[in-house]
């Protein structure tokens, strides 16, 4: 097939972009929140900034609203503090309720849809303490109360909702992310903190069709599909046992409600079988979900590993640095290796923008359901330029790119209704501060300045839109027909 002209994007299709709660709020101790756990696990990233001023969203909401309106925006997505709303067990904060409901009326008066996710990595410290994280089963009453506030409160105008961002990568990046505090095995009770997740998944899902008029809600999976090296059949094998143990075991769980059987034995053979009790799978496979809401940034590649090979840890860049991201190798299964026909970001992510249409094939042809897109975007490092702006010519390079690679999805059959890039304004990156910049708004702050800031005052936090704002309204505007395609395929 030859793609001569652009791929049309379906009328209503929605524009937008994404955030989440720790990254962009800060105003950590306003407004009767509670600390969450990501508050200690941002500390830890020194010297990159922690979460307690971060864009300070908090106090721009109106400001940065209309901005995306500026922008033409009809979605925007973002995650909702746990802690904020429910900074006590069974108490409801009418100031964090005040709060989202300001975002929201601000976003429905734009016509903005609000794509809105319930948990994105920020567990309160009180269910942390009470219920030793995800681990004790307790947490999914308390986190069903904290859904059923929610949709109570804001599901009159919030019809989209995400129930928990990157489940996947929580568990394959447990120690990154903190969620290993306090367990004695993390390779075994990941699981069992894997399965307590699914219920509250599940519970999420019921209780939003119980409760909002015309809600729909979907599970939020990072997806990073896996090439194979070569045609060599056990790589091919190889880059199957990647996508089962990344990502697929969480999807066909979502879809179908049960454990696959590459994960059962996976299990069974390394001994790290879940506790699963009696009505567990019964409760998983009544909650169905309506779409997915796909994070997908880039892809990787793989090979076979033998059994009698070295293993190897996977460790992320974490410097900004090209060349630090050091590759794993799991015996038996797969060893990840660079891919020789991409470029990369100064975090190692393979630049893909393919990576995109085939992570919709893949998940269209597998599963039937529509689908979003809730995080795609480029970090980089980035300042000011001599003449005030921010000419970031390589991040419209990429998202012209991936759009466009989206656009053929939907001309393949996809049905997705939904683009929200990472991230609206400059926020915090999950593990490199305000260093590792996103988003089509410059936030004029650094690390430095928030980790020594005494006050708000001291900062500057202006909203600058960068060159990709106004070339971003341009794909809003024309609803994609301003993309320009790949020379020369
Ligand atoms: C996703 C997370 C986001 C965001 C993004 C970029 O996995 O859902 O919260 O952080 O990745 O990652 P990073 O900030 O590490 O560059």
């Amino acid at each position: 097939m030859k793609y001569r002209d652009n791929p049309k994007f379906p009328a209503g299709f929605m524009w937008g972009a994404s955030s989440a709660a720790w990254q962009v709020e800060g105003g950590v101790a306003e407004g009767g929140r509670t600390p969450a756990i990501i508050d200690i696990n941002s500390k830890t990233k020194y010297p990159f900034a922690d979460n307690s001023i971060a864009s300070d969203h908090y106090h721009h909401v109106e400001e940065d609203v209309a901005l995306m309106a500026k922008a033409g925006f009809s979605s925007y997505r973002f995650s909702l503090s746990w802690s904020r709303i429910i900074p006590e067990e069974g108490v409801v904060n009418p100031e964090g309720v005040a709060f989202y409901n300001k975002l929201i009326d601000a976003l429905v008066a734009n016509n903005i849809t609000p794509i809105v996710t319930l948990y994105h990595y920020d567990l309160p410290v009180w269910v942390d303490e009470k219920y030793k994280g995800w681990y004790d089963r307790g947490v999914i009453d308390a986190f069903e109360f904290y859904c059923r506030t929610c949709f109570r409160e804001f599901g009159d105008r919030v019809k989209y909702w995400l129930s928990i961002n990157e489940q996947n990568m929580q568990i394959l990046y447990g120690n990154w992310l903190g969620l290993d505090k306090g367990c004695k095995d993390w390779n075994k009770e990941k699981w069992d903190i894997n399965h307590t997740m699914n219920l509250c998944h599940a519970k999420a899902v019921l209780a939003c069709h119980e409760m909002v008029e015309g809600g729909k809600i979907g599970p939020v999976p990072g997806y990073v599909p896996f090439y194979p090296d070569s045609c060599r059949p056990l790589d091919q094998i190889a880059a199957m046992d990647a996508e089962e143990l990344t990502e697929k075991m969480w999807d066909d769980l979502y879809v179908f409600g049960e454990y696959n059987g590459f994960i059962k034995r996976y299990w069974k053979e390394n001994g790290i079988e879940p506790k699963i009790l009696p009505g567990d799978m019964e409760l998983i496979k009544s909650a169905k979900i309506d779409f997915f809401a796909i994070n997908c940034y880039r892809s990787n590649v793989c090979k076979y590993a033998p059994t009698d090979a070295s293993y190897m840890d996977i460790e992320l860049n974490k410097t900004g640095e090209k060349g630090n991201f050091k590759y794993p190798i799991y015996p038996g299964l797969y060893e990840m290796i660079p891919n020789p026909f991409v470029e990369r970001t100064d975090w190692d992510w393979d630049i893909d923008p393919v990576c995109l249409r085939y992570t919709m094939r893949y998940v269209w042809d597998h599963y039937h359901l529509p689908m979003m897109i809730t995080e795609n975007g480029f970090g980089a490092h980035e300042s000011i330029g001599p003449d005030g702006k921010i000419h970031d010519e390589a991040r419209i390079k990429f998202l012209n790119d991936h759009i466009y690679q989206l656009g053929l999805a939907i001309e393949d059959g996809c049905d997705v209704i939904s683009f929200n890039l990472w991230s609206f304004t400059v926020l915090l990156s999950t593990g490199n501060g305000m260093e590792k910049r996103y988003g089509l708004v410059y936030v004029d702050v650094t690390d430095d300045q928030l980790n020594n800031a005494k006050s708000l005052d001291e900062l500057s936090l202006k909203r600058i839109p960068k060159d990709s704002f106004d070339w971003y309204s341009k794909v809003i505007a024309t609803n994609g027909a301003c993309l320009k395609g790949p020379e020369g395929e």
